[in-house]
């Protein structure tokens, strides 16, 4: 018989859907279920992870459509940044034209994997329609003093020639550890990082640029995590991570000099006060700064370490000294690289006995050794040789003597010279890129005004036409950049950076909603009415950077009144990778395989059935195969009954069998579908599609039963093989399409199946009642072919749980088939 052969129909389905409408979202839907997948970078093609990524988005969206809902399921394009630039350089061309060549192709190569998209609502972040708004928001965070701008030592990629936001920069793959990881680690702690794209060592540079003010956010983006009960741990722990809430204490020592009267250091173990021994500045301190103009070794210090990756334990002395505020005692004051100057004030209290980085300084510039603390456990120290870094009981710490570290630094606190203190570890989101192929940043610098944001009438600032060249092309496009206040009418310069293309993606979710609108970035009405997005799919790698800046846009434009929400994401799922040869699949590691080397369909079926969306997987050549032959058995069962089944009208006994697994299974899928696990939604629809043939093979069907399980299985596939499922339906005379058809529902009531079900979870000693739910008085061949997979399914159940019940599961069910057989 024929074969099913998804490129031979795949146009024509496509068509069909189109021609319906079929993924359009209503506009003037109530609140319709938003499922969304992160918008792919143009980069090319698609590659496996997209299509893992986007296979479930449109599984699910199929799904939910089909059981009625109003669907929003959009597709769009993150089209601006350095890769479109570089690639346009090798290739001669410009970034513009190169884009539009990727996304013409990435546009097909998504209509080819049969995934349904609302093509109305399109959005192409290099489309001035599109980045006029990244500009109107700009000045609207603006005027809300939601942008810095300001002198900054910044990461700087010295092939890209741009800047590097922290979470640009990677750990190099060779450094076994650094203090720097992606995910985790800042920039500012000095060196050894590599640009994000290319992998070049990254260097630090003083320019003036643009910063959104997410340090505003810290706490807010800190706490909102605890709500976020639908996103995976994982991501809420690294958000965690990298906001770096620390509770501590701000003390104040008095230095007396100039202007500066004290200095405060910030502490996480304010119970070790009295063993601070020395106090130390970062180099960029102000006081730091300013002890520099007057005192040639120190200014000599300041600058080497500026310069260097690796100032490791160095520090330099100062004429200086602090007054200790609980012993009045005079301590040193240095200047130390290790001490950083965007953590905490910049300053720290030494205290050599209990911290392991002023242990090492204390050695290496011969500091005495202060205990405080004492082990409560009996285990003793090493000290002075080593620190002792645990709580513990206070010693040698005057009237605070004999409290439990934690109750010393409340008790401690109350000193007039002490504060509660809550530091982040999360920097301003530094959004200048001195590149061509982004958002032009809307300011005009002008000498009397200083920088004007650009009026509304006057967006979008379009970027001019692109001309290859080493720096910055907009600093090269003269006549661009000549212009006039927008105050005082005077002549003036454009500002020439662009914004980090992750402000593009930082609220394109919302644009979706109305694309269209044209008196603001989206319509706030619809907005409130269905955000937020109901499921949103995308990879690990985004846990904090892209994760983090929807959250902050949500809540400024929230705060700024264009928005009523907090959180825009109610349920988030990382897809885990795929893995080729045990790596992970890539263009660069030459292990990739494109999506349509085995089918369409196929890939994308494989990469439902492999795992759970969040779990990795392997690529196999045999499991992909079981892929395609699993399409070939649904297509075959269809084609055989129409072409040569003879039926039976009367029904008989042995036919409740079917009825029931029908249902059973139209439960259990739904429910899988539900749960995002698409594998077993496979197996589930792989048992039933053996058991329709087993029992097609058996006696002539029951016409009414029979058909209706052909009919279920075409619409239970139909979410994951979409084109399948829609030639099913045609070679069973189904009307319409089988996209719009309703969802397969039980004949008896759910709930009956939903109690069998659970008996069914219920391991070992269920066993025995599974055996008994299928009741078998009157054995036939039927009945032992299902008795034959309850048993597999109990099998199953009980491996699951543990794997020695597996084994007595199993004989369990082995002797109810042979007591009834
Ligand atoms: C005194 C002290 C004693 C500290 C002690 C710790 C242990 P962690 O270590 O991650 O908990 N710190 C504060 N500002 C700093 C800066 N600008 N550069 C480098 N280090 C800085 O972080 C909190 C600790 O980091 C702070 O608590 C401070 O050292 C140090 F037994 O103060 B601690
Ligand atoms: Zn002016």
């Amino acid at each position: 018989s024929r074969r099913y052969d998804h490129a031979r129909v795949q146009e024509y389905w496509q068509q069909a859907w189109e021609r319906d409408g079929v993924f359009e979202c209503p506009t003037d839907a109530d609140d319709p279920t938003y499922v969304l997948g992160m918008f792919p970078y143009t980069s090319g093609s698609l590659h496996m992870g997209h299509i893992r990524n986007y296979a479930i988005t449109d599984a699910y969206a199929r799904y939910r459509r089909m059981a009625g809902d109003d669907v929003l399921h959009p597709m769009g394009w993150d089209a601006f940044g350095l890769p479109a630039e570089n690639a346009a350089y090798e290739r001669n061309t410009d970034p513009e034209s190169w884009t539009r060549t990727c996304i013409d192709q990435m546009k097909d190569d998504l209509r080819e994997m049969g995934f349904g998209y609302d093509w109305s609502r399109e959005i192409t972040t290099c489309d001035p329609e599109y980045y006029q708004w990244n500009q109107w928001l700009f000045t609207q965070f603006y005027d809300e003093g939601l942008v810095d701008y300001g002198a900054a030592t910044v990461n700087w990629c010295p092939d890209c020639e741009t800047v590097l936001a922290d979470a640009q920069v990677e750990t190099p793959p060779e450094a076994d550890e650094g203090e720097t990881t992606a995910g985790t680690g800042h920039s500012h702690t000095h060196g050894g990082g590599v640009c994000w794209r290319c992998g070049t060592g990254v260097e630090q540079r003083d320019l003036d640029q643009w910063f959104f003010a997410i340090t505003d956010y810290a706490e807010e983006l800190y706490h909102g995590l605890d709500e976020l009960e639908g996103w995976p741990d994982g991501v809420r722990d690294s958000q965690r991570n990298w906001i770096g809430r620390q509770e501590g204490a701000r003390v104040a020592f008095s230095v007396g000099y100039d202007d500066h009267d004290t200095v405060e250091a910030f502490t996480t173990r304010l119970d070790t006060v009295y063993g601070a021994t020395y106090l130390a500045l970062s180099p960029g301190h102000d006081l730091a700064r300013a002890l520099a103009e007057t005192n040639d070794a120190v200014a000599e210090y300041v600058e080497s370490v500026a310069n260097t990756d690796d100032a490791g334990m160095s520090g330099i002395e100062t004429d200086l000294t602090a007054t200790h505020p609980y012993t009045d005692e005079e301590l040193p004051v240095y200047i130390a690289a290790y001490v950083l100057d965007d953590v905490g004030t910049g300053a720290v209290m030494g205290v050599p006995a209990h911290n392991e980085r002023d242990h090492a300084f204390a050695d290496e510039h011969g500091l005495p050794v202060q205990q405080a603390v004492e082990p409560v456990d009996g285990s003793g120290t090493d000290l002075p040789h080593a620190p002792y870094t645990g709580d513990g009981m206070l010693t040698d710490s005057g009237e605070y003597d004999g409290l439990a570290s934690a109750a010393a630094r409340e008790r401690l606190r109350e000193h007039d010279a002490a504060e509660e203190a809550v530091t982040y570890r999360l920097r301003d989101w530094l959004i200048s890129r001195q590149r061509y192929w982004g958002t032009p940043i809307p300011i005009v610098h002008c000498d009397d005004c200083g920088h004007v944001p650009v009026p509304e009438e006057d967006l979008p600032v379009e970027l001019p036409e692109y001309v290859q060249t080493t720096g910055n092309p907009l600093d090269a496009a003269e006549e661009w950049k000549q212009t006039t206040c927008p105050d005082c009418g005077a002549d003036a310069v454009r500002e020439t950076d662009t914004m980090d293309t992750f402000v593009d993606s930082s609220w394109y979710f919302l644009r979706y909603l109305s694309p269209h609108f044209e008196s603001a970035p989206f319509d706030q009405q619809t907005a409130d009415e269905w955000l937020p997005v109901d499921v949103y799919v995308g990879g690990e790698e985004h846990a904090v950077l892209h994760l983090l800046y929807i959250r902050f846009f949500t809540r400024a434009l929230s705060d700024i009144g264009l928005l009523d929400r907090e959180e825009p994401v109610e349920r988030l799922i990382n897809q885990g990778t795929v893995l080729h040869s045990g790596e992970k699949m890539s263009k660069s590691k030459g292990n990739d395989i494109a999506p349509h080397e085995y089918g369409a369909e196929t890939t994308r079926l494989f990469v439902l059935s492999a795992a759970h969306p969040s779990q990795d997987f392997e690529w196999t050549v045999k499991d992909v195969s079981s892929a395609y032959d699993f399409q070939q058995t649904l297509y075959r069962l269809v084609t055989e009954y129409t072409n040569q089944t003879e039926t039976r009208t009367e029904s008989a006994d042995h036919d409740a069998y079917l009825e029931r697994e029908i249902d059973r299974t139209i439960a259990a899928v739904t429910e899988e579908y539900d749960r995002f696990r698409f594998h077993r939604v496979i197996g589930e629809i792989q048992r039933f599609a053996r058991l329709l043939g087993r029992y097609a093979g058996y006696d002539r069907p029951y016409q009414f039963a029979y058909s209706r399980g052909l009919r279920v299985l075409a619409g239970l596939v139909a979410p994951i093989a979409p084109f399948l499922a829609e030639e099913m339906w045609q070679l069973l005379d189904e009307d319409g399409l089988v996209a719009e058809s309703r969802w397969p529902e039980p004949l008896r009531d759910v709930e009956d199946y939903r109690i069998e079900r659970q008996v069914v979870r219920r391991t070992l000693d269920d066993v025995r009642e599974i055996t008994e739910v299928v009741d078998i008085d009157e054995p036939n061949e039927i009945e032992l072919v299902v008795a034959a997979d309850w048993k597999y399914r109990a099998y199953e159940i009980a491996r699951e749980s543990d794997p020695d019940d597996a084994i007595v599961g199993e004989i369990m069910a082995d002797e109810a088939i042979k007591q009834h057989g």
